[in-house]
């Protein structure tokens, strides 16, 4: 597996630069603030920051312009999973490897601090001090805004939640995947096409970001059910024990395997006439590989 660790930190520790700049300029010592910067500060590998990075490097797209949109990302990212973690949803006391928002903070306090994570990535983007195009900005804050509502990730968390026990078919879980986690790292690779302005990519780029968070998706669930609480940061085989749908359990490890073969392949393809392809590549490699 090709090293992008370091690669992954430095972009990270920009982003995260970013942010608490940008947080700093509004600071309050509330404790809804606290539970905003230990959602978002808690050691994610920030995957979606570095698929932003990669996918801007194949259309030339500069780090000024770039460093914010993964900002935003992140804050939506933090807010899905301090949402995803309460218990009317997962109901999950640990994440990342430390207690999840709402044990630290309590509830109505993770709630408010999911909410404002989601308009923060909001007020990041349309900030005058982030000089791209308003056509660009619109453009950006509509794709964001609508991978993330009840068509995206919003939307994929429901079926999730509502199907669980429930007898679904491949499609059923491969389109709630595809919203849940595929919809924001679609959004990842159609950015650097927005932010490039090239029109002819955009539609590409965003169907080669779900196809990689519907490998992210299955790497997930292979993780839960055999890998390592310590190094997950979080309780493992919750899926099964919760009655989740996945598509190791639907199709089984053998056409999983074969699915992700054809992903992998697929994906190539579509780079294959693109320049400077390789970060992504090595990016996608890391997501199937990965440990955590
Ligand atoms: C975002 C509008 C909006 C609503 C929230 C709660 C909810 C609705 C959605 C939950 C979505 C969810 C938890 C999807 C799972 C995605 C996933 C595999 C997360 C883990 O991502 P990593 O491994 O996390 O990148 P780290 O900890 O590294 O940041």
């Amino acid at each position: 597996m090709p090293d992008i660790q370091q690669d992954l930190k430095v972009v990270a520790d920009k982003v995260n630069a970013y942010l608490k700049d940008f947080l700093q300029k509004q600071c309050s010592d509330s404790k809804l603030y606290q539970a905003m910067n230990y959602g978002l500060f808690s050691g994610g590998k920030m995957i979606r920051s570095y698929l932003i990075h990669s996918s801007c490097k194949i259309v030339d797209v500069q780090e000024k312009e770039y460093i914010p949109i993964a900002a935003a990302v992140e804050c939506i990212h933090s807010y899905s999973l301090i949402h995803d973690d309460l218990p009317a949803m997962d109901n999950d006391d640990f994440r990342r490897g430390k207690e999840s928002t709402h044990k630290a903070y309590g509830e109505f306090t993770a709630i408010l601090a999911g909410s404002s994570l989601l308009t923060l990535a909001f007020e990041i983007i349309s900030n005058l001090n982030f000089n791209i195009s308003y056509e660009k900005k619109i453009k950006i804050i509509y794709a964001l805004s609508s991978c993330s509502g009840h068509l995206g990730i919003a939307g994929g968390q429901f079926f999730d939640l509502s199907l669980k026990n429930e007898n679904v078919n491949k499609d059923n879980i491969i389109s709630m995947q595809n919203k849940k986690t595929g919809a924001l790292m679609g959004f990842c690779i159609e950015a650097a096409a927005i932010l490039a302005d090239k029109k002819d990519l955009e539609e590409k780029f965003k169907r080669i970001g779900i196809k990689l968070g519907l490998l992210f998706q299955i790497t997930d669930d292979f993780l839960d059910k055999y890998g390592s609480a310590e190094i997950l940061g979080k309780p493992v085989q919750q899926d099964m024990a919760k009655g989740k749908n996945t598509l190791i359990e639907y199709l089984g490890e053998d056409e999983t395997q074969k699915l992700i073969n054809n992903l992998q392949v697929e994906i190539e393809q579509d780079l294959k006439s693109l320049p400077k392809t390789n970060f992504l590549l090595d990016c996608m490699s890391f997501i199937i590989n990965r440990k955590n």
